[in-house]
């Protein structure tokens, strides 16, 4: 079995700060990292900024800055956030980067060199906030602005020389590619929209710009930029050393298992990129999945609506864990979701303080003394701790599977029932009435640990600090936390010392 994954998030604009929208793409990306390698997976998780094109022009122009200062400057500014989130990417890929701007040309010259660019002249509409060129049926009036139906974005009337990607050729091999490839588009509902998208017709593609200068030059024409998309979906390949195929990198993770972004951007996802790559005779990818919006007041977040939630204050009121948890247990996976501030908290007392906090303290504050903090030297366990215990075992295979499509809200649904029931063990079993019964009373311990071990490591994706902090009572280190171990009920050694736990959520006491 290939035990290779690769992960991706979009590269972000850095053409405004970051918000909430970038750190849930980027948190859910890192779940799913994380959870790979605990399988055992050999994972690259990679992410970074789209730096060229008109957008970003225009921003740094309204800054009166030099773009390449302009966009030093936000980058950094999401690179910081990658670390406040705890990511564990790999790698972090700029557009600006020399690596890049060689894999993007080479990339440009093998299309060119199988005829599938031509030169012609694009007239039509384009945003250039979202960087995309829109039909006549895709857009609408509103405050007499014509403006994107879909992503409500004002459009202008370009006319210009364009260099153009044969995309219409490719509109049967993607039909083709699809149907041999039901997994590529994910969540359903989203393949049949870029399906029904696919078969209405595909034009053409202006892939270069002539009007503006900030992008990476056509190399055999100077007076134009390549098309900042056909730029950017390249990033995927640049990281792994393309057009470099014999390197370590390259061999090992391409085709990338999973391009993790926003609904907004699975046409450039699911219709351009495998395009491009099919015309180039490169594997696409495996999988795009197109995850919902979070929404703030039940609108899409935007600077014109002010509405944006910074991650970063957030992190600060509440910590990182419960941001995290909140963001990957309560909104619903695949769907836009609501963010508040009385959820969030909410979360954290009944989840993480009362739930799972509160199971590990008491557990703890038990062996402490009544156990010299040690793991009981012996155990037996009846039906009602088996009960408990072989559920983990039971599930191991599903919850493998849940992850592997993408449904994190069955996996979220299975620990918060295990937590659940890990508390109301320790409460039906009443240790503290056992002291009489010292093989009892020791197996009950054993058993609670264990759950509480079990339970760290299907959380360590999701709440990786935490977690760590409560696997250390076990010695367990991040490097070796292995997911198989959670069908086994006799992982703690008998007799060994337990090290101690600090405080994991603070519960929050009012509501301002
Ligand atoms: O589109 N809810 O960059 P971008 C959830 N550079 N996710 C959100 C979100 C929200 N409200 N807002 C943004 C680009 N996102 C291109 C990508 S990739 C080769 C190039 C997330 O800065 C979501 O993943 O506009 C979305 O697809 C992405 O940020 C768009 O980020």
């Amino acid at each position: 079995m290939d035990k290779n994954f690769y992960i991706t998030t979009p590269i972000y604009y850095p053409s405004a700060k970051p918000h909430m929208g970038h750190a849930y793409s980027s948190i859910l990306a890192d779940f799913f990292a994380r959870f790979m390698r605990i399988q055992g997976y050999d994972v690259h998780f990679l992410t970074g900024t789209d730096e060229h094109g008109q957008k970003i022009q225009r921003a740094a122009e309204k800054e009166n800055k030099d773009p390449q200062l302009f966009c030093d400057e936000i980058s950094k500014i999401f690179s910081d956030l990658s670390k406040t989130l705890n990511l564990s990417n790999n790698d972090f890929i700029r557009t600006t980067e020399k690596r890049h701007k060689e894999s993007v040309t080479h990339l440009w010259n093998i299309l060119e060199k199988k005829k599938e660019i031509y030169l012609s002249k694009y007239s039509g509409w384009y945003s250039v906030s979202d960087e995309a060129f829109y039909n006549e049926d895709e857009l609408e009036e509103k405050n007499s602005i014509k403006v994107s139906k879909m992503s409500g974005s004002p459009v202008e009337w370009v006319e210009e020389e364009s260099y153009f990607f044969k995309l219409s050729k490719w509109q049967e091999p993607l039909l083709k590619f699809y149907a041999d490839n039901p997994n590529f588009i994910m969540p359903e509902s989203r393949k049949n929209e870029v399906i029904s998208f696919v078969k209405s017709g595909l034009k053409d593609l202006s892939v270069s710009r002539k009007s503006f200068s900030w992008g990476i030059k056509v190399p055999s024409n100077n007076e134009h930029v390549i098309y900042v998309w056909l730029d950017a979906l390249t990033n995927y390949l640049s990281a792994l050393n393309y057009p470099n195929k014999d390197n370590e990198l390259y061999k090992n993770f391409w085709p990338a298992s999973l391009h993790l972004i926003g609904k907004d951007i699975l046409r450039f996802h699911a219709v351009y990129w495998p395009a491009f790559l099919l015309a180039a005779d490169i594997i696409p990818p495996l999988r795009v999945y197109g995850h919902g919006w979070i929404l703030s007041n039940d609108e899409k977040m935007s600077k014109s609506k002010g509405n944006i939630l910074d991650p970063v204050q957030i992190i600060k009121k509440y910590g990182i864990d419960p941001l995290r948890y909140y963001l990957i247990k309560e909104v619903s996976f695949g769907n836009d979701g609501s963010i508040s501030k009385d959820k969030l908290e909410s979360c954290i007392n009944s989840d993480l303080a009362n739930n799972f906090g509160n199971l590990c303290q008491r557990v703890v504050a038990f062996i402490s003394k009544n156990l010299n903090m040690k793991i009981p030297s012996s155990h037996s366990f009846n039906d009602d701790d088996k009960k408990v215990l072989n559920i983990y075992k039971e599930n191991s295979t599903n919850l493998i599977n849940f992850i592997e499509n993408q449904d994190i809200n069955s996996y979220m649904n299975f620990i918060q029932e295990r937590l659940f029931s890990a508390n109301k063990y320790f409460n039906d079993q009443e240790p503290w009435n056992k002291k009489k019964d010292v093989q009892r009373l020791d197996t009950i311990i054993y058993v609670s640990l264990e759950l509480i071990r079990k339970l760290s490591i299907l959380l360590y994706p999701v709440i990786p600090d935490s977690s760590l902090k409560v696997l250390k009572m076990f010695n367990i280190t991040e490097k070796n936390i292995d997911f198989k171990s959670i069908s086994n009920h006799d992982f703690l050694k008998a007799s060994s010392d337990i090290n101690k736990i600090s405080i994991l959520f603070k519960k929050i006491e009012n509501n301002d």
